[in-house]
């Protein structure tokens, strides 16, 4: 039987579209565009070996013990760990292992699924959705394809209007396919604050796998983001910003106000300029002492805490609002945002130091907090924000490691789904808490007072690709990939276990009826489909399909894959049902 336990490393899943990645060698760090962060960066890219099996050096993690503390914090792992013996015990015999007949069973429970009030077929569940989707979500898909509407990472072109031509576009971006670099993200949300039409080639970071051929031939280093824009090629994050807004930076007369607006103040005003200049310096050393502290000890807490401070009375000395240089957002705001994003994510998972708060919680960062909050008022920044728990296991294998501190401990199962802050229950759990318990502030940006907007997001993205996301799910059942990879949770060669297909089929669309119509409903469902994996399928095929929904839900990320609050919710209801079968 083959849990993630051990074998963290699995394949990431794109927009929920299974992606293929290839093998990798060595990958850079978080490297950094001048200055002391460069040296500091290069220092973590040399300290950063990513071929799988490389050893701890300099104090970092080596890939096989993030696979290990994965496993020790992995929520499913706690559940399992204890209930291993009595699911054992208690769960009928079956005939399970190589005797199993699967066509059997996927009968039996073809049968149970057919007999459920109201349908459960993925076209049942997908007019269930329709039936309760706004308009906006119904043209979700549509509008993703034309590139209009709102943003989504999964837009492979982005027109924002009708207006705008696809022949007409001026800018090709090159970004990580799992929406991990920092670099990308600037460049991305400037794109779409600018209102720039663009089309996005998706690449493979190397910790989770290899670029294409023509990519490298354009970026021989390897590096991304890479830019092409009026057919020249871009391959500095700052220099793509600057280009574009440069070369972008006159707003339409009478059209979209919003289009090509500057990012920067203008040419005569001097004294913001250099506010401007000087904040963008005082970035790049937040983003050393971060880096310092992160992937080092305790002893550069100190300054890091120092710098943090500074940029606190920046933003409280800004004039006029919330933004770095007032009430406009700016590219010093672009420049900050995906570190300050990641600083505030992996400061409380590694370390156990909050930045941001809770709405109306005490904090020493009253600025930093309101600025966070400006931020979630723009599409161009929610589009690209990610999660704690995605942050917290795609930061270490970029830089090679990460160092957790014991006053991290309860904030890193937190984040991992294992425990509450108060220790209570599970963190992935239903009923969710708000915010994480105050971790993780990050529903009000998407509530719109539409609570249940989330569940319906996590729907369609399941029922949009079951066919493929079941594929996926079947890998945690399956065997691991050769080579593997420095990213604990990929493995694009894994095989998935196809005798597990019909039966995690089957639970992933109970997981989407529950997920539109609550849990209560299908308690007398559940039970039957409970009860024929059991009998049918005996101990050792239950236990295959618990570990291929514990994959699926270690494995949601966020953007990449829906909005933080769906990929809560949709975690939560794959504990629900692995609960019920343990
Ligand atoms: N100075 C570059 C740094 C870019 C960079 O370090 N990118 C990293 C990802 S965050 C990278 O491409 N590393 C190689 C890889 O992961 O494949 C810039 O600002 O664009």
């Amino acid at each position: 039987m083959l849990l993630s336990r051990k074998s963290v490393a699995v394949v990431a899943i794109s927009g929920l579209s299974l992606l293929t990645f290839r093998s990798s060698n060595s990958v850079e760090a978080l490297a950094s565009s001048g200055g002391t962060a460069r040296q500091t960066a290069a220092a973590f890219s040399r300290s950063a070996n990513h071929q799988v099996g490389s050893g701890n050096r300099s104090g970092h993690i080596s890939r096989s013990q993030l696979g290990e503390k994965r496993a020790g914090t992995n929520p499913f792992q706690s559940m399992f760990g204890d209930m291993a013996s009595s699911l054992k015990s208690t769960l009928a015999g079956g005939p399970g292992g190589s005797n199993l007949d699967i066509a059997a069973l996927d009968q039996k429970l073809a049968a149970a699924l057919a007999a459920m009030e109201g349908g459960s077929t993925w076209d049942d569940i997908k007019s269930d959705l329709e039936g309760q989707q706004s308009s906006e979500e119904k043209a979700f898909r549509s509008n993703v394809a034309k590139g209009i509407g709102a943003p989504s990472p999964l837009n492979k072109i982005r027109l924002f209007d009708e207006s705008n031509k696809e022949e007409d576009i001026r800018v090709t971006l090159y970004r990580d396919h799992a929406s991990w670099c920092p670099y990308c993200q600037k460049v991305w949300m400037t794109l779409e604050e600018k209102r720039i039409p663009y089309k996005v080639e998706k690449i493979n970071m190397r910790c989770y796998g290899e670029k294409p051929a023509s990519f490298n031939r354009l970026q021989p280093s390897g590096a991304i983001p890479v830019a092409i824009i009026d057919g020249k090629v871009y391959n500095q994050s700052n220099d793509i910003i600057y280009t574009l807004e440069s070369t972008f930076s006159t707003p339409a007369a009478g059209g979209d106000p919003d289009k090509h607006k500057p990012l920067l103040p203008p040419q005569d005003d001097t004294e913001l300029r250099m506010t401007a200049s000087r904040l963008l310096k005082l970035e790049r050393t937040l983003f050393s002492a971060w880096m310092y502290w992160l992937t080092g000890s305790e002893r550069s807490k100190g300054n890091f805490i120092n710098v943090l401070q500074e940029v606190e009375k920046e933003l409280t000395s800004s004039k006029g609002g919330d933004f770095f240089l007032g009430p406009d957002v700016s590219l010093v705001d672009f420049m900050f945002a995906p570190f300050l994003e990641r600083t505030a994510a992996s400061m409380m998972f590694f370390k156990g130091y909050q930045i941001r708060v809770a709405k109306g919680a005490k904090t020493e960062y009253p600025a930093i907090n309101k600025w966070f909050d400006a931020m979630e008022t723009l599409s161009s920044y929610t589009l690209t924000k990610s999660d704690y728990y995605t942050h917290s296991w795609d930061l270490p294998p970029q830089l090679g490691g990460c160092i957790s501190e014991k006053d991290g401990e309860p904030y890193e199962r937190a984040i991992n789904g294992e425990k509450t802050i108060d220790g209570l229950r599970g963190s992935w759990e239903l009923p969710l808490e708000r915010d994480l318990g105050g971790i993780e502030p990050d529903w009000d940006w998407v509530h719109g007072g539409d609570d249940h907007f989330a569940n319906r997001e996590a729907v369609e993205r399941l029922s949009f690709n079951s066919h493929n996301i079941v594929a996926f799910a079947a890998r945690g059942a399956g065997s691991r990939g050769m080579p593997g990879y420095m990213a604990p949770l990929s493995d694009p060669n894994a095989k998935p276990n196809d005798g597990v297909k019909g039966s995690v089929d089957a639970c992933l669309r109970i997981v989407s009826l529950a997920m539109l119509n609550g849990t209560e409903k299908y308690s007398d469902d559940i039970k039957i489909i409970v009860n024929v994996l059991k009998e049918e399928g005996g101990s050792e095929h239950v236990e295959n399909v618990i570990a291929s929904l514990a994959y699926l839900r270690d494995r949601v990320g966020v953007p990449r894959d829906m909005r933080l609050p769906a990929a809560r919710t949709l975690r939560a209801h794959l504990n629900w049902f692995i609960e019920k079968m343990l």
